[in-house]
């Protein structure tokens, strides 16, 4: 396959794109999604290569405009439409996008405003795969501000073809998610995952365990696969312990092949799930980086508590911490933890203008250094226990960085001093909590201040990134050299 989404190359009138939102459904032949995208590609009549922001908004408008982009050779950079202030303020000066496509106002006088259905639809040039870049995603890292990470069209279809192999995935499928369409999950497994395999793409624009379980069975009886994240596959266990959740169990009970990535899946949830469903999830490991490494194979049973093996064509290593690999023996004795490094065709090309965060996680020859702390069977398949960063946060699936939470909550004078930190959480994974010293003059009553403190993470990072708690405190906890101590604050959480 030449080209990233063969389907659209010789289109037909297989369903592409089903899409349930507040507006009701919404579909797309691949015929009449390949002539929306020549028309768009048409209208924009922008360069190859060229980068465009696109605001990840959840409507086809959108989904067209970041198909046809990758079908046409230009390079999106998805953005989440709640991005606040500040987040949205770095990343366009970051990325430098030619144009903004969005379907909303706000974004400047002179956004492309993605309209449906225009009548020019000569046929756009399809680009080949080839190793051009095809998105720029943002991500959080420990310190500082996002980094555009670069994924060229040749990460992609690699990687989409590597789970096809390992779920199975054919045209038949009809594959199902909620998630927002700006990160790897959403878009690269979701969106353009399905259009490579020519499946059709189901889009929940809304959350909620009702919506996911009709969303499953719409199309019945085709073969139903459902992507999430931990939270929702919790969300969704907890709606089973309602009766009137019979429709969703069936739905669930009956899809062919459900999916878990972006977090760890609680063994707990494994089994909720299982014991009210009768069926597994089947969980894969990813980063935006590198997107997805491992995964359990659809032809085998889940197995709670690991993610799989390592895709077909992915190399992976535990290693220690001067990133030596672990002995033969102890690399698989399910007890010796090491870092994930990985190797291969779906590593990504390196951070936009960041050659210095680039060299550290990825080395001269290729290897690339997750932070994610492992084990691993004898069979294969690793087992995810931990993180090397304590100032990285997973929460609802999403990657949240604490230093530029703290960096935010800086701004205001009321902050003197403050530590954010992930704490467990049964419904997000991890939840986010700022331990806060407040500025000796301020008298702002503490109820107060928080939400407003809260407020500012929204609105000038994004709304996912807010603190869940404040916890204003005399002090932060320091060691000798005067760092501040998180994994105490964590504890004095948990107490
Ligand atoms: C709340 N809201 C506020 C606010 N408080 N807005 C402004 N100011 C405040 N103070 C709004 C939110 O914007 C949102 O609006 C609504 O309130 C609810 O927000 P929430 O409570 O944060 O949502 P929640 O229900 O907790 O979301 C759960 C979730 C979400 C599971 C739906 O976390 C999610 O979609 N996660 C998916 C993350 C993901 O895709 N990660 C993949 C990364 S790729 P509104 O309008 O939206 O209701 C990756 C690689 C890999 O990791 O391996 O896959
Ligand atoms: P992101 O930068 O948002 O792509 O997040 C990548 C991180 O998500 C990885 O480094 C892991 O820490 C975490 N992650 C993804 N999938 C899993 C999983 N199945 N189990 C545990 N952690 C996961």
């Amino acid at each position: 396959m030449t080209t990233l989404f063969p389907r659209l190359a010789f289109p037909d009138d297989h369903l592409a794109i089903r899409l349930i939102s507040d507006e009701g459904v919404e579909t797309l032949t691949y015929r009449a999604l390949r002539a929306e995208c020549d028309a768009y590609l048409h209208a924009l009549n922008e360069p190859l290569g060229t980068r465009i922001g696109v605001v990840a908004n959840r409507d086809l408008g959108t989904m067209i405009a970041l198909v046809g982009n990758a079908l046409g050779g230009l390079v999106s950079v998805p953005l989440n439409p709640k991005l606040g202030t500040s987040a949205r303020a770095h990343i366009l000066a970051d990325a430098k996008p030619s144009r903004i496509a969005t379907t909303t106002r706000g974004w400047g006088e002179d956004a492309f405003i993605l309209k449906r259905g225009h009548e020019d639809g000569s046929a756009a040039q399809v680009a080949p795969i080839g190793e051009a870049p095809a998105l720029v995603l943002y991500t959080s890292g420990t310190t500082g501000k996002p980094k555009g990470a670069i994924l060229t069209r040749r990460n992609v279809a690699f990687n989409i073809d590597a789970l096809a192999a390992n779920w199975e995935l054919t045209d038949a499928d009809v594959i199902t998610h909620a998630l927002p369409i700006f990160h790897v999950h959403g878009l690269v497994l979701g969106l353009f995952g399905s259009l490579r395999v020519g499946a059709t793409f189901t889009h929940v624009a809304r959350f909620s365990p009702v919506a996911v379980g009709e969303a499953l069975t719409a199309l019945t009886p085709r073969p139903a696969v459902l992507f999430a994240v931990p939270t929702m596959y919790h969300r969704l266990a907890d709606a089973l312990d309602d009766v009137a959740a019979e429709p969703v169990r069936r739905a669930l009970s009956s899809a062919r092949l459900l999916v878990s990535g972006s977090a760890g899946l609680a063994v707990r949830e494994h089994r909720r799930l299982e014991a009210a469903t009768g069926r597994g999830v089947h969980e894969r490991y990813g980063l935006t980086e590198t997107l997805i490494n491992c995964g359990v194979p659809g032809g085998s049973a889940s197995q709670p508590g690991y993610v799989g093996p390592p895709l077909p064509g992915v190399e992976l290593l535990l290693v220690d911490d001067e990133r030596v690999p672990l002995s033969p023996e102890a690399s698989v004795d399910d007890q010796t933890i090491g870092e994930v490094a990985v190797r291969g065709p779906h590593v990504f090309a390196g951070y936009l203008n960041r050659p210095d965060a680039t060299a550290r996680v990825l080395d001269a020859e290729g290897w690339f250094y997750t932070g994610d702390l492992a084990t691993r069977r004898a069979d294969g398949s690793i087992r995810i226990v931990g993180r090397r960063a304590v100032d990285l946060i997973k929460t609802g699936g999403y990657k949240v960085g604490a230093g530029e939470i703290e960096a935010c909550l800086l701004e205001d004078p009321a902050v003197r001093e403050v530590a954010v930190v992930g704490v467990p959480d049964d419904d997000l994974g991890e939840r986010i909590i700022a331990f806060v010293v407040a500025s000796e003059r301020d008298e702002t009553p503490r109820d107060v201040l928080a939400a407003r403190l809260t407020s500012l993470v929204a609105q000038e990072l994004t709304p996912h990134k807010r603190p869940r708690d404040v916890r204003f405190v005399e002090a932060l906890p320091r060691n000798a050299m005067g760092k501040i101590v998180k994994p105490e604050l964590k504890k004095s959480f948990a107490g």
